[in-house]
């Protein structure tokens, strides 16, 4: 990626901006009842340096972190920037076998574990969170390595079509410009927001908006070991009085359902909420807007452009759009053929800019493949509409999002494919009555069976080999799924529910 005039290792350039704004004393990170402030997140990152570098860990090498959002993640983070290693972000709640692929995949030195992990990674040097933080508290302070903005930081995977994880990477000169671009110009977040994100670290939404938006702008960011229940977002919200809220349209949905249960909320202090991920319905974005008092800013961004490229903005907001490129960003919409389509129709959306990945690991084919001429393929489908605001159209692949996750249904219909009484199986997102995209399998059974059973052994099966967030939220049995006639599915059609 280019770089964004952000010369420099990346925990280097957070402490000494603390120190030079005089931010050390503030609070950076709020987890559970206690708070770290700016200067104490830099003193332990810098001495968790040591640990790590004591771990054999050196330029270069690459750290998984399999962390929930806490203080270890961020010392874990930081700790790997000083050392110029690249810390490898992972969902520590995916199954044993989808974290041994991504650490082989990373070639990962060393594997830094949450709590309940400790069996995950047998086959690698590993170290849990809890001695990290036990052994920091008496190392002496490491040098941070030098580097340039070029210089590889992290990797997060996304899903590929064929289910196989990617790992993005992405530079110590991103998480500047995704501030600067974003954080600063776009949301003005300053020193005295309190940011809540719904979406974790590890991703690329929650990176940007809890780790990388407060720690450049002297802020503070509220974390939370997984995701909050709505009650625990009321609750989050008014005891720290948080300012800033990012969350995805059925966490969304699913704060305005929960209305009415007792409790009585205080959104006073919020004075923006964001939406990404997936779109937001209108409807949904309006009841937002009124339960919160404050606008609800819808964004799209993607791990390979490292945070979001069309946003909308104070002053420029338009429900049921995704707003405009960001500043600093190109985005074109092309049809089929590469060639670009007028306002008004639909098109692919293409990006350049300057915190696109400089390609996934190990991965040659799909980066030339995705990464054209300095053009990044989204594979997302839009509209541009005449005033230069564009409308988020789904996905052009295979991929569904669901929760603001890209999911591979391919991954999903193998493993309820593997059920002996399933002849054909389709899994899609759809949407429910508010507009939220859910999971749902529609399968062709190889003889008729009775109502129910067959659906609950096939989300048990689900339940049992994948990652909660890609179990599908029901099973309809169907006689036929729609195909072309070269036999493949036509995965529109059953979206549609149209065949
Ligand atoms: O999922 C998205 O649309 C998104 C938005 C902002 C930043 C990052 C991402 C992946």
């Amino acid at each position: 990626s280019a770089g964004f005039d952000a010369p420099g290792n990346l925990a280097a350039q957070l402490a000494d901006l603390a120190e030079r704004r005089g931010w050390v004393d503030r609070p950076a990170f709020h987890q559970g009842h206690r708070a770290w402030t700016h200067g104490e997140v830099h003193a332990l990152a810098a001495r968790a340096a040591t640990v790590l570098a004591g771990h054999g860990i050196g330029p270069g090498d690459r750290v998984v972190l399999a962390l929930p959002d806490g203080i270890a993640w961020v010392t874990a983070f930081l700790a790997v920037a000083r050392l110029g290693a690249v810390a490898v972000l992972v969902n520590p709640e995916l199954p044993a076998a989808d974290h041994a692929f991504m650490a082989t995949d990373a070639g990962a030195a060393l594997c830094v574990t949450g709590p309940g992990l400790e069996d995950r990674f047998a086959e690698r040097p590993r170290l849990g969170s809890d001695q990290l933080l036990a052994l920091t508290a008496s190392a002496e302070p490491a040098p941070a390595h030098r580097v340039d903005a070029h210089t590889p930081l992290y990797v997060q995977y996304t899903s590929g079509t064929t289910g196989r994880p990617k790992g993005v990477v992405h530079t110590h000169g991103d998480p500047k410009a995704y501030h600067d671009l974003i954080g600063r110009r776009l949301l003005r977040v300053g020193q005295d927001d309190v940011t809540l994100s719904v979406s974790k670290l590890y991703f690329a939404y929650g990176f940007g908006n809890a780790f990388v938006f407060p720690l450049f702008s002297g802020s503070s960011a509220v974390l939370v070991d997984r995701r909050p229940t709505p009650a625990a977002v009321d609750e989050l919200i008014a005891r720290h009085r948080v300012t800033l809220l990012y969350s995805v349209p059925s966490a969304y949905a699913a704060l305005v359902a929960d209305r009415g249960s007792g409790h009585e909320a205080c959104f006073a202090s919020v004075r923006a909420a964001v939406s990404a991920g997936e779109g937001l319905p209108e409807g949904l974005g309006g009841q937002v807007t009124e339960l919160l008092g404050a606008p609800v800013l819808e964004q799209i961004g993607s791990t390979e452009a490292g945070h979001a490229f069309c946003a909308n903005g104070f002053g420029h907001n338009r429900p049921g759009t995704v707003g405009r490129p960001v500043p600093g960003f190109e985005v074109e919409l092309r049809d089929r053929a590469g060639h670009p389509v007028p306002d008004g129709t639909e098109g692919e959306l293409w990006v350049r800019g300057p915190t696109v990945t400089p390609g996934y690991l190990n991965r040659p084919e799909e980066t030339e493949r995705t990464l054209v001429g300095g053009w990044l393929a989204t594979r997302d489908r839009a509209v541009r509409e005449a005033d230069g605001t564009y409308r988020h159209l789904g996905r052009a692949d295979d991929m569904e999002m669901v929760g603001g996750i890209t999911v591979s249904p391919l991954e999903v219909e193998a493993v309820l494919r593997t059920h002996p009484a399933v002849k054909e199986v389709a899994v899609v997102a759809v949407t429910d009555g508010r507009g939220v995209g859910r999971l749902r399998a529609f399968v062709v059974p190889v003889a008729p069976v009775p109502d129910g059973s067959l659906q609950e052994d096939l989300l048990g099966l689900a339940r049992a080999q994948l990652a909660a967030f890609k179990v599908p939220r029901s099973v309809s049995l169907v006689p036929s799924l729609p195909r072309t006639p070269t036999g493949k599915l036509r995965r529109h059609l059953v979206r549609r529910g149209a065949w």
